[in-house]
């Protein structure tokens, strides 16, 4: 070979690692020439704290390091401690040993020292749901295809290994694999022998795998005439498949059910409620699990029931989900979990907490938030949903009876676009997402300040400013989408940019925006009084009194609770539709902004991360641009007010907008060359 052709090569060679595709996500350490000095203790054969040795051994820049195991308790509290710089990480569970690698691992990236610390987890289980389809669409997925599912094929079990390692270092210890609205043939032998696979190249990763099932499995792939879960053979069937599934994956999580929701099958198909239908497929669980050995610490086995109901012909699409569940409070196994979304109708930019919550007494509830953006940008848009996961928590701790879940679930935004979520700056909420699941107490703040560090750079001119930025990006969002509490007034379909319009004949009710604002000539909102659809009565006393009065009700939620005319004084004296309008402005001006910040970020970002996630905060911009004027001009018909004086002029004409329209299915992002 010629010089010139290897040098060549090597330049080459050089340049493709150094390429910058955002795909090592926050974990960006250089690996040691000569591994770190690393022991166990009390551990005999563990593929868990295996991985955690060898991450120390190639990334860990300190002193000795001793991952000891003791003790007795179940959950993954770790502990660590710092003697002259040897350190000892202590915890009585192999998966507590691995997170206080990645803890030490953290420190190190983010330039702290090693002090003593112990570090508890606020719920014990930590679960990611993907709506990833057996033909490798994703369901409101933004980036690119399913990592687990390939029409005709298997995964690429390497990238599902980084997968694992990315999720155990933020605290991730489950994984729902396939998509709420489930296909029968993921439980077919087939697919379970593809999830096994799965399963296995996890397990070292402290992750259990979970799948969501179709409630009329039996019949479509089982023959059975019925899917009836209180018929004899339905519930033998489940039996056996359970019984399948354990003998291919010992530590078998459990089943996630959306049933008798947006047209999915379920047992009220068959004049039985949800919990007939929870409770056979959580005793199938169970006797699957018992007949086969697992270890020692393999928790049992759950069924995570979505609580995601409400039918057309309710009169408050918000209350349907109390009104179906609190009849049967107290009559779930104890291996049923619900699941609820954190507010009452759909991962809105802004809801109140679902009144579910404060509601359950005898049955235990898990949050269900969307890490994935279906309703804040997609991809695109920079939207930090810890500080609305921190809104959620922060109203459990002050008003319901328990603090605290066992199990928090979010939706993920994972494909297999090279950088994992689409683009870089959404990566933060998987990242925040794991750090909230495993403390609910910790700031969005702190998530910022480590996620930014780990992720791009230390330098301080760089992180001050994208921690603002990230930690108003949400707020910015609520107000040039949604504010002052209106909600559901997208696209229909897929769901991407406004269009409170929407009007398609043949539509269900619940779905038109037109039902939730309720603009007319004499004002906006959805009166949820007790002049209206009295849906503030699902709420505890002390919160009932609040959203129930006008004058008293969060003017971030005003909209959520009562119709109000456009001349409302406003808490700052202004009308509502002037306190709408400035919203709205002020919404803009904070995108714009951002895609102002970013561009003085140049200096401290590689290139390729820089242009690239450039591109979606000036498109972010537009979008504000968008929302703002088509709610405006739209709402403007009803309210006959000018726009104040100090608003700026629209950039777009309603008529135009409401013309538009984005040829987009539910399971792709949107193309920026066919947005307005
Ligand atoms: O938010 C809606 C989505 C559906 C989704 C559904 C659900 C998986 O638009 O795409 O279906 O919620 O949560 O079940």
């Amino acid at each position: 070979m010629n010089k010139l052709y290897l040098t060549l090569l090597l330049l080459l060679g050089v340049s493709l690692t150094k390429a910058e595709d955002g795909h090592s996500l926050w974990l960006r350490m250089s690996k040691n020439d000569v591994p770190a000095n690393v022991r166990t203790q009390g551990v005999k054969k563990s593929v868990v704290v295996t991985t955690a040795t060898n991450e120390l051994k190639q990334y860990w820049k300190g002193g000795q390091v001793i991952l000891s195991l003791t003790g007795k308790s179940t959950d993954d509290t770790y502990s660590i401690g710092n003697d002259n710089g040897v350190i000892t990480v202590t915890s009585s569970t192999e998966n507590g040993l691995l997170y206080g690698a990645y803890t030490l691992l953290r420190l190190q990236q983010t330039g702290e020292t090693v002090k003593t610390m112990s570090d508890s987890p606020t719920s014990s289980l930590r679960i990611l749901n993907h709506w990833d389809n057996p033909n490798g669409t994703v369901e409101r997925g933004f980036s690119g295809k399913s990592i687990f599912w390939k029409e005709g094929g298997m995964a690429d079990l390497e990238i599902v290994k980084e997968y694992g390692r990315v999720c155990a270092s933020v605290g991730i210890n489950a994984t729902v694999l396939n998509n709420v609205n489930a296909k029968p043939l993921m439980l077919d032998a087939k697919k379970l022998t593809e999830t096994k696979r799965i399963a296995d190249v996890l397990r070292p990763y402290g992750i259990r795998v979970f799948l969501s099932i179709n409630f009329a499995t039996p019949k479509v792939i089982g023959g059975l005439e019925t899917a009836d879960p209180l018929d004899k053979k339905v519930v033998e069937w489940w039996n056996k498949k359970c019984a399948e599934i354990y003998k291919k994956i010992p530590d078998f999580g459990g089943f996630l059910v959306k049933a008798n929701s947006e047209g999915e099958p379920g047992p009220m198909d068959y004049g039985r409620n949800h919990a007939d239908g929870a409770n056979m497929l959580a005793d199938a669980l169970n006797k699957g699990f018992e007949a086969v050995k697992h270890a020692a610490n393999t928790p049992k086995p759950i069924v995570m029931w979505r609580a995601f109901v409400y039918s057309p012909k309710g009169m408050d699409r918000a209350s349907q989900a109390y009104d179906e569940f609190m009849p049967l409070d107290g009559q779930f196994r104890d291996n049923v979990i619900i699941q609820v979304k954190n507010g009452p109708i759909d991962f809105q930019p802004r809801e109140p907490v679902s009144p579910l919550f404060f509601s359950l007494e005898k049955t235990p509830v898990m949050p269900e938030f969307q890490i994935t953006q279906e309703y804040t940008g997609e991809s695109i848009h920079t939207c930090f949903l810890a500080s609305m996961w921190k809104e959620f928590f922060d109203t459990i701790k002050g008003y319901a009876r328990v603090k605290k879940y066992d199990a928090v679930a979010g939706v993920a935004n994972v494909g297999d676009m090279r950088n994992w979520c689409g683009s870089d700056m959404t990566q933060v909420n998987w990242y925040a997402f794991g750090r909230m699941a495993w403390n609910d107490a910790i700031t969005p703040q702190q998530i910022a300040d480590e996620w930014l560090k780990m992720t791009y750079t230390t330098d301080k001119a760089f992180v001050e400013p994208m921690t603002d930025v990230l930690m108003e990006s949400r707020e910015a969002v609520v107000r040039y989408m949604m504010p002052l509490g209106l909600h559901h007034i997208f696209a229909g379909g897929h769901h991407y940019g406004p269009e409170p319009w929407c009007d398609p004949k043949g539509w269900r009710e619940d779905w038109k925006p037109k039902y939730y604002h309720k603009a007319d000539k004499m004002g906006i909102g959805f009166d949820r009084t007790m002049n209206g659809s009295q849906n503030v009565r699902q709420y505890p006393d002390a919160l009932f009194n609040i959203y129930n009065k006008v004058d008293e009700c969060p003017e971030q939620l005003l909209l959520w609770f009562h119709h109000v005319p456009w001349t409302h004084k406003m808490h700052n004296g202004e009308t509502l539709w002037e306190a709408l309008c400035h919203t709205y402005d002020h919404g803009v001006r904070q995108a714009e902004a951002f895609a102002r910040i970013w561009n003085q970020m140049k200096p401290y970002v590689d290139a390729e991360r820089y242009e690239a996630q450039k591109l979606n905060f000036d498109r972010q911009a537009k979008d504000a641009w968008w929302w703002r004027d088509a709610c405006l001009l739209y709402f403007q018909q009803f309210s006959g007010m000018k726009l104040p004086l100090d608003c700026p002029v629209p950039k777009y004409k309603c008529e135009d907008l409401q013309k538009y329209n984005l040829p987009i299915d539910n399971y792709t992002r949107a193309p920026f060359e066919k947005l307005p």
